[in-house]
């Protein structure tokens, strides 16, 4: 069996992450395991180890020292894995039934051993496949409510935010947010990758001063707006689904940041995934849309009625005020992800995939002139219903 050193980081392989579930003692003495690496993500390794005979499996987890979209030249700390370990532990707490369970972290090897969900489907791909997901709204709308509200100077002891804030500073990561999603799309930066073809589009919105103004707005407040804890990439990469269960997975860029944020980037990605399927799996999109939102507010404001210790959460209107902020942000945020998610350096397989180049061009054109209206018209959108009618009548001439 490959030898492990436990003082010193060193990145697994499949041979010595047996070696790890072993020594955890995480199967019965004796069974034989198979291991296989997984990731298909940005920045991880992971792991799928099974003993097939008992048909039990876990999931190893590991932090690479750089950024492996990007290679060695990009070095990303390690610390990203005690992160994603804790704020699974806090999410827990709120939604035990929409996370994985943690089973161990060692912040050496920073490594986290995770529930097996191999029996579920990563939301993205099966999207894309023309899937759905009937709960996927309702499960993420509770997990946003719960998780964000719970975490909220609405739901806590000021002081004991502060320390939970302290616990999840991630400037690393943010940082990565802050270039990807909220600057470089908007200028003509090195990390940007778009088709030839757009160029006019691309160029057209670097010099539009009215989109690069809302921009910077959103950009201030995902930099200064400590609300609550924040998964910080809920896009349909980071959720596991069947038809009955929904699992939230990597909130290693998890920090305290806008409630917005979270929502927009689950909302954008279902618009994106819209944008690249054909008109009638739409309707289904559009319901997970419009039913994210609404669980998330009808459970936010029941938590805020029950649960809230703010001296001010009885004054009339506050609550309709602050539902009011989270949604402006929720869609000035699904802009600014879609927008970086066909321009920036991380782009969705949904519009990447489209194998016609006419119709994969034409439909990353819609996403930027979607990201563009939502960035800008975020204060004049009165509800979920009207930014759907937008993307509607955006997309019922395509
Ligand atoms: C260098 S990391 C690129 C992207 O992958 C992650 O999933 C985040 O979305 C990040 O922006
Ligand atoms: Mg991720």
């Amino acid at each position: 069996m490959t030898v492990l050193n436990q003082y010193t980081y060193e990145p697994l392989t499949e041979s010595s992450a047996i070696t790890l579930a072993v020594r955890l003692r995480l199967f019965n003495e004796g069974v034989v395991l198979t291991c296989q690496e997984i990731g298909d993500g940005n920045l991880n390794l992971v792991f799928h180890v099974k003993d097939q005979v008992n048909n039990k499996g876990i999931i190893i987890k590991q932090a690479l020292p750089y950024a492996k979209v990007v290679g060695e030249s990009w070095p990303l700390t390690l610390q990203r894995n005690k992160i994603e370990s804790q704020a699974l532990q806090v999410a827990g707490k709120y939604v035990p039934d929409l996370v994985p369970k943690v089973y161990y972290t060692d912040e050496v090897l920073a490594t986290t051993v995770l529930e097996d969900l191999s029996h579920l489907q990563i939301a993205r791909k099966g999207l894309i496949d023309g899937n759905d997901y009937p709960l996927i709204s309702e499960h993420i709308g509770t997990y946003l409510a719960k998780t964000l509200f719970s975490t909220s100077d609405f739901a806590l002891d000021p002081q004991k935010k502060k320390q939970l804030l302290k616990d999840f500073v991630n400037p690393e990561l943010c940082k990565i947010t802050e270039d990807l999603v909220f600057t470089d799309p908007f200028f003509n930066h090195e990390t940007n990758n778009f088709e030839l073809e757009l160029t006019p589009d691309v160029e057209e919105l670097w010099q539009n001063v009215n989109v690069k103004l809302e921009a910077a707005k959103l950009k201030k407040k995902f930099l200064t707006s400590g609300e609550a804890l924040l998964h910080g990439d809920l896009h349909t990469g980071s959720i596991f689904v069947s038809q009955d269960e929904t699992k939230v997975i990597d909130p290693e860029f998890a920090f305290y940041g806008p409630i917005g944020f979270d929502i927009g980037q689950f909302v954008a990605n279902l618009i994106l995934n819209a944008i690249s399927v054909k008109t009638p799996n739409r309707e289904t999109l559009y319901h997970h849309v419009t039913n994210t939102w609404n669980v998330f507010s009808e459970t936010f404001s029941t938590l805020w009625k029950h649960e809230s210790l703010e001296a001010f959460a009885n004054i009339d209107g506050y609550l309709e005020y602050s539902l009011r902020q989270i949604l402006e942000d929720t869609i000035g945020f699904a802009g600014c992800e879609m927008i970086r998610r066909t321009i920036g350096l991380a782009h969705v397989a949904d519009l990447d995939g489209i194998d016609d180049d006419e119709e994969r061009i034409k439909a990353k054109k819609i996403a930027i002139l979607l990201g563009k209206q939502l960035i800008t018209n975020r204060t004049t959108i009165t509800s979920i219903n009207e930014l759907v009618e937008i993307v509607r009548s955006v997309l019922q001439n395509d």
